[in-house]
């Protein structure tokens, strides 16, 4: 059992209490929160610490603490057991629909018995939901758009790539730790990095498939087994995500990755082209037909190097043009994590989401090896988490201070300023200029026409201290859709003044979307991929933004952060001194 485990059950212990106690706001779940985080950043592994060692910890008090060792002794927690039982996965998917709520959701199954999303649309239909008292008819349409807005149906209904990678990524480190595994990973569309999936395809290396299976069968994530075959195991886990897992001997690796990542689309493109060789690809190996001598099949790269192909990233395996580009060696140059010199939107403790500080996010800045950074904390108009001019330009004393202990990284002094809903934005003109970067994006007014909405982004993306537009569209995978735009007006006045459109890495705004990075190709558009990393691990999230541009098609030469440093900051200059 290692931290991340325990951690993990903290965080889902911290979910199922905000429903229970029918508030975000809930002061237990935050408890929850706070010690999941602590634990997940312990040096020792919990399973070792007593409750006397466990309370000697700053963040971790004296129920955690008893509630630490029960996890660690009995593989289970009481709490969350009852908890689970009383809200299932479908149940949490109810309370998710924006709108709707803990507390409405736990009243609507208690009148009609409404205990997930299906349930809720027949209930809709029916009428009744406009009879129960606190809800009315308005309540009802609203339901009804969230609904449809969300696209939650049946067995379309998709899982968002924020909870998938979590959960995709915990697995794969405990189907590593089994016996008899030789190694484990994810494909599938998680592993195009695809905004939702249906379900996890989990690929795990061993000569020993049945041993595999039965102790999977017993894994403590597992809700239940709902096929299990030779080489197959497929189940539910407690969030109600379908795990696919498919036991492979070694040397068959490559082959099985290639299959089980897909797209379908783009295998059944790779099989017509072994055909035409007279070969047949299967999940097994590239083979010579009618005999089973084989071809390639322990890399990926062995066997589009035997099909006369490049390899081609994961991201692009749609069969929208890469098959051809990867035959004729002319792949686009997409861009990679290492290309990133500079990270340019990152807050401290001074927003009031920030969670760091100011050296801290500089300290993991150097030891990340950036060259450049800025410091892009919350302007005033964004409540709560915004600050006024003393405290911004004290910051820039700080920073000015702070300079000669940091050589080797250039550090801007920025801004996230927010776009308010006539595109206007914080301070006054002059104190914008004294910026060295300037950040604008949207944090409210999500449901304007798309004429305002258009209008709106254009302005800011016209104003002469505005270098880059963030999380352009504001959406959250699966809770929110983007902004209603005119994404050809947008981009062309991108285009003309120069400001670049950013890809925020957090998994769950992945903003720009591939639909307008697609769009952005071919066009002079400068992209940039921030973290707008709120504590210094988030420093690290670029590695999604990256997966993100490469599913964007984006190419290392639109993307102005990985210019050197001499040229970025010219360039960024100029912009606002130059002109
Ligand atoms: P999803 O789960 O809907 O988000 O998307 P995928 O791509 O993960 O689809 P899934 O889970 O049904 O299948 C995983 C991979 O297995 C898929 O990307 C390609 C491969 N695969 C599945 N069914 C077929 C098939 O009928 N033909 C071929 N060639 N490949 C398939
Ligand atoms: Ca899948
Ligand atoms: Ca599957
Ligand atoms: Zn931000």
């Amino acid at each position: 059992m290692t931290n991340t485990d325990v951690a993990a059950v903290f965080d889902e212990l911290a979910a199922l209490t905000r429903i229970a106690d029918g508030t975000a706001q809930s002061f237990r779940a935050r408890a929850y929160e706070s010690a999941a985080k602590t634990i997940g950043g312990l040096p020792r592994p919990v399973a070792e610490l007593s409750v006397a060692d466990l309370r000697r910890v700053q963040g971790i008090g004296k129920s955690t603490a008893s509630m630490i060792r029960e996890y660690v002794e009995n593989g289970r927690l009481g709490r969350l057991e009852a908890l689970r039982d009383e809200y299932p996965p479908a149940f949490q998917e109810l309370v998710r629909i924006p709108g709707l709520g803990p507390k409405r959701a736990v009243a609507l199954r208690a009148a009609l018995g409404v205990g997930d999303v299906d349930a809720l649309i027949v209930a809709l239909d029916s009428r009744a939901v406009r009879e129960l008292p606190g809800f009315g008819r308005k309540t009802e349409e609203n339901l009804r758009r969230a609904i449809d807005r969300l696209g939650w149906y049946g067995k379309e209904r998709r899982t968002p790539i924020l909870e998938a990678m979590r959960e995709a990524q915990r697995l794969v480190a405990d189907l590593g730790r089994l016996p008899g595994v030789d190694r484990a990973a994810y494909c599938g569309s998680l592993r195009r990095f695809r905004d939702t999936v249906a379900d996890l395809d989990l690929l795990v290396a061993t000569s020993d498939p049945s041993s595999v299976s039965r102790r999977l069968a017993r894994r403590s994530w597992v809700r239940e087994v709902i096929g299990s075959g030779d080489t197959k195991t497929s189940v539910l886990t407690h969030t109600g995500l379908q795990v696919d897992v498919r036991m492979v001997p070694e040397r068959q690796w490559g082959a099985a990755l290639l299959y089980f990542t897909g797209s379908k689309e783009h295998n059944i493109r790779l099989r017509r082209l072994a055909i035409e060789r007279g070969w047949v690809l299967s999940e097994y190996a590239l083979y010579e037909s009618g005999k089973e001598t084989v071809v390639a099949q322990e890399t990926e790269a062995d066997i589009y190097g035997a099909l006369g192909m490049e390899w081609v990233p994961p991201p692009i395996r749609e069969d929208q043009g890469e098959v051809e580009e990867a035959l004729g060696r002319r792949l686009p140059d997409l861009v990679a994590e290492s290309d990133l010199r500079g990270d340019l939107h990152v807050h401290t403790d001074m927003s009031g989401d920030g969670q760091d500080s100011l050296e801290a996010m500089l300290d993991k800045a150097v030891a990340k090896g950036l060259e450049y950074i800025a410091i892009t904390d919350h302007a005033e108009d964004l409540a709560i988490n915004g600050v006024g001019r003393d405290e911004m330009l004290a910051q820039r004393q700080h920073i000015s201070r702070l300079r000669a202990h940091y050589p080797g990284l250039r550090i801007l002094h920025g801004v996230e300023l927010n776009i308010g809903r006539d595109g206007s934005l914080d301070y006054d003109d002059a104190f914008l200029m004294d910026y060295d970067w300037c950040v604008a994006s949207i944090h409210s007014h999500f449901n304007l026409s798309r004429e305002e909405q258009t209008a709106r982004v254009i302005t800011a993306i016209a104003h002469p201290a505005v270098d880059v537009v963030g999380h352009l569209q504001g959406r959250r995978i699966g809770r929110r859709p983007p902004i209603d735009l005119d994404v050809g007006a947008v981009l062309e006045a991108a285009e003309l003044t120069g400001t670049a459109i950013e890809i925020n890495s957090y998994l769950d705004r992945l903003d720009a979307t591939v639909e307008v990075l697609l769009q952005a190709r071919g066009r002079d558009v400068l992209i940039i991929i921030s973290s707008d990393a709120h504590n210094t691990g988030e420093l690290d999230q670029t590695v999604w933004g990256v997966l993100q541009a490469q599913r964007g098609r984006v190419s290392r030469d639109m993307v102005a952060n990985t210019w050197p440093v001499d040229r970025f900051v010219a360039w960024a200059r100029a912009r606002r001194h130059g002109r």
